[in-house]
């Protein structure tokens, strides 16, 4: 299939499920045309299967904010048009389904039907989307794709609770390519961070209030009060500042580590034996979905779609949004015991193995055979 992929570029979960999706995709056979602002930070590689095309929205001073929207649509029709993409599949309602579904409906002019395949990734839907002044827009572009999906159950849930739906929502969750986080450089990259005697806790996020990185802080420092631990940071955003500060008002800096953005996700988490993500809500957590393909026990709250991925007593621990001791019991209690710490590793990884990408993409091609079949 000629299959055209719309997501934000960036480190954020969606664009780099969209990615990893995209690359999959063409290694399937699949010419893959990736439409977005900027190349997506984790393609590497484009090929003769894999394709970027980049929306650019010319600056006019009359604009206060420039149309990024009509750019995305008018670049979908011309690159439908001129690669003969088959399907469009857009990741994160905003504005990307809303923009899809303008694209086609100028298509339809021309005689030319492409299907549009929506997957809502979780703030899309939970944060920003049912905010009023979205909403009929969202909700219309979700009711208006030829198939929706959701990264889990809990946020289809979500979605039909926050939204007048007329649509089938399918769950099709978020993967992991296991080679990836099957690592053999692990031993010398340890010894750069910490001290044989030192746990290494990791945390890796966009450092946005919804994940709560100051119960990170909290959590970390309970920590290493009892055990020798370094807390390792990965990732940029707004919070940054006032963690560091807590750090220093806490007397920690010297142990937590700033990685920031950071394409050595794998190395960082090959050395790893705890991950924390006490975020507020979560529509998957795929972090902690890599944290656990990398053999890493995880420590997290138990919201939205988290206990999809992180289960208790099994892979690691969860905690109601914001309950820091328990959090940190539960960390100590796996942190104590080498051998103890040893099997949640395992277990982890064992768990991991439920969201193999060889699982998960023949999902997502089904369903774009489907809208095919039905166009
Ligand atoms: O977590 C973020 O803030 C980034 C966000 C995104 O839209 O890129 O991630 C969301 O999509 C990921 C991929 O499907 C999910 O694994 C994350 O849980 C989800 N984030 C939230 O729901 C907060």
């Amino acid at each position: 299939m000629r299959i055209g992929i719309v997501c934000y570029p960036t480190f954020g979960g969606s664009g780099v499920v969209a990615t990893e999706l995209g690359i999959e995709l063409s290694k399937r056979g699949h010419q893959v045309h990736f439409i977005t602002y900027n190349q997506p930070v984790r393609l590497e590689l484009l090929s003769n299967h894999v394709h970027y095309h980049e929306v650019t929205v010319p600056e006019y001073p009359l604009f206060l904010y420039q149309p990024y929207e009509l750019a995305l649509s008018s670049k979908l029709v011309d690159m439908v048009k001129l690669h003969k993409i088959e399907v469009l599949h857009v990741h994160y309602a905003i504005p990307h389904a809303y923009a899809a579904y303008m694209a086609k409906k100028m298509l339809h002019e021309e005689g030319i039907d492409v299907p549009i395949v929506t997957t809502l990734h979780g703030t899309d839907i939970t944060l920003v989307g049912s905010h009023p002044f979205y909403k009929p827009a969202v909700t219309f572009s979700i009711n208006k794709s030829d198939a929706v999906t959701t990264v889990s159950q809990s946020l289809k849930e979500d979605t039909l609770r926050l939204f007048d739906i007329t649509n089938d929502i399918t769950v099709v969750p978020n993967f992991i390519d296991l080679d990836k986080y099957n690592h053999t450089f692990k031993d010398c990259q340890r010894a750069m961070m910490a001290d044989d005697k030192e746990k290494i806790i990791t945390h890796i996020s966009n450092l946005r209030p919804v994940k709560r990185v100051q119960d990170v802080i909290k959590v970390f420092y309970n920590i290493q009060k009892e055990i020798p631990a370094k807390l390792m940071l990965v990732g940029e955003g707004p919070e940054r500042e006032n963690i560091e500060l807590q750090c220093r008002r806490l007397g920690i800096s010297d142990k937590v580590i700033f990685f920031g953005k950071s394409n050595e996700i794998d190395k960082i988490l090959s050395f790893s034996d705890l991950f924390l993500l006490p975020s507020e809500t979560e529509s998957f957590g795929l972090a902690a979905l890599e944290a656990m393909a990398s053999s890493v026990a995880v420590i997290s709250s138990n919201t939205g779609g988290i206990p999809e991925v992180n289960i208790q007593g099994v892979s690691g621990f969860l905690s109601d949004v914001g309950d820091v001791d328990d959090m940190t019991k539960n960390a100590l209690y796996i942190l104590s015991d080498q051998n103890r710490l040893e099997a949640f590793k395992a277990s982890a990884r064992k768990e991991a193995l439920k969201f193999d990408l060889h699982k998960i993409v023949p999902q997502y091609e089904a369903i774009y055979e489907d809208t095919l079949a039905k166009c």
